[in-house]
């Protein structure tokens, strides 16, 4: 059992039923060009945790621990976007238009895929996600039941957008889960220490918050038992 100092107590895990979550870290989010930026956004605060997911994949994998990568992502016909979403903002380009990196937030476009430091495995699992939440029209639910996991770990983007919004369906779906508070980023510095904020608010309401560090401290601690 791992033991890690946490938000707003220990947060304790399995490592083999407990999988690193790794939402959205797409070149549309993360790099000029793409469709965070179409939205008027300063992308360059999302790259700064790349080092952090980098160093908790590098743990997850030489645990052969499970792994999750999300893509928040549409079909070329767009027929699983709502017209809703297609709208929404009134952004210089819209999903399924032509930007610098390909069609925006289309499956298959260089720009939609996940960036190369963090590159899927063909072992891990990817989830295509049409909506915020990584369990809304997706087989997560499905594919975390059938290897056994009860413990989400969440890093990614945005954290109070996709981020929350998985963790949020995790809870409701009865995971324990915590969110890395130095391995998600925010558009919006003061969105992303409210949504820490409320996750851990009320006893832990949404779950647990706990750095990098606390986490490797965590494996280190376990060693010397
Ligand atoms: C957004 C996301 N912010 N991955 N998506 O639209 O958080």
């Amino acid at each position: 059992m791992i033991s890690i100092e946490a938000k707003p107590y220990i947060f304790e895990f399995k490592p083999n039923s407990t999988a690193l979550v790794i939402i959205d870290m797409q070149r549309d989010f993360v790099l000029p060009g793409g469709f965070g930026q179409s939205l008027g956004n300063d992308v360059s605060p999302l790259r700064l945790i790349v080092p952090k997911i980098e160093a908790l994949l590098g743990m997850w994998r030489s645990l052969g621990a499970c792994v999750v990568h999300t893509r928040e992502s549409h079909l070329p016909d767009l027929s699983d976007c709502p017209p809703s979403k297609l709208k929404r903002g009134n952004p210089k380009l819209s999903i399924g238009d032509l930007g610098p990196m390909g069609r925006l937030l289309v499956r298959g476009e260089y720009g939609c895929d996940i960036i190369d430091e963090l590159r899927p495995l063909p072992s891990e699992i990817v989830i295509d996600k049409p909506g915020k939440g990584a369990f809304f029209q997706t087989s997560l639910m499905e594919q975390l039941t059938h290897r056994g996991i009860t413990h989400l770990i969440f890093t990614g983007v945005t954290t109070e957008v996709c981020v929350q919004t998985s963790m949020r369906e995790a809870n409701d779906r009865g995971f324990e889960c915590l969110v890395v508070d130095d391995a998600t980023e925010s558009y919006f510095p003061h969105f992303k220490a409210a949504t820490l904020a409320m996750i851990v608010a009320q006893a832990g309401i949404v779950g647990w918050s706990a750095s990098t560090q606390a986490i490797f401290n965590g494996f280190k601690g376990q060693q010397s038992e």
